[in-house]
């Protein structure tokens, strides 16, 4: 099968904020025992904005202005569909964080946070790339310095990168 014929909308949604970024650890299901942002499969009927919207509410509490940032595509094997998932992103948000079903949240320490929020940063651990995603350390960067992406990667069994491609959209 082609990846492009068949391919299911999934979203992820990160919220940073005074030199943090909020992740969930994964507590079941697909990708059970990694930090993500937060998110899942767009239902029908749904736009990804609003699923984004629907999913970082199931999994943390909270709700936010989420903007658009990135398109993924992952094609993983023995799964008989490729993941585009639409990434978004906020600097603020409203509710309380709280520990769902499906994701315990946790911040962390950006690389290269600025001097004011070094009281913030204090005591938080650095990005846990080793419990992450194979793919997410080459495309956060993108995120985190607040430009638009796009990328593509492909997993092995292993959940090992075969090969991967991320960029940024270019800036006008
Ligand atoms: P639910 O099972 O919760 O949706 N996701 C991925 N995220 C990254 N960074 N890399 C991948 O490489 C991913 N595959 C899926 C999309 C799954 C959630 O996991 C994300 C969704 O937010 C393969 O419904």
């Amino acid at each position: 099968w082609l990846p492009y014929d068949r391919k299911k909308l999934y979203t992820n949604a990160f919220i940073i904020r005074n030199g943090k970024l909020l992740l969930g650890y994964k507590k079941r299901g697909f990708g059970k025992g990694l930090y993500n942002g937060f998110g899942g499969k767009v239902d029908p009927g749904e736009t990804p904005a609003q699923a984004a919207l629907r999913e970082l509410k199931e999994e943390s509490g909270i709700t936010a202005p989420l903007e658009h940032c990135g398109v993924l595509f992952f094609v993983v094997p023995d799964i008989d569909h490729a993941f585009h998932i639409d990434i978004f992103r906020a600097e603020e948000y409203d509710g309380t964080i709280i520990e769902t079903e499906e994701m315990r949240p946790q911040w962390f320490a950006l690389p290269n946070a600025d001097a004011p929020t070094q009281d913030e940063q204090k005591d938080l651990q650095p990005i846990p790339f080793d419990h992450m995603w194979k793919d997410d350390v080459y495309w956060m960067p993108l995120l985190l310095a607040s430009r638009h992406f796009l990328g593509r990667a492909d997993f092995d069994t292993e959940g090992n990168l075969k090969k991967w491609w991320f960029g940024a959209v270019p800036q006008t």
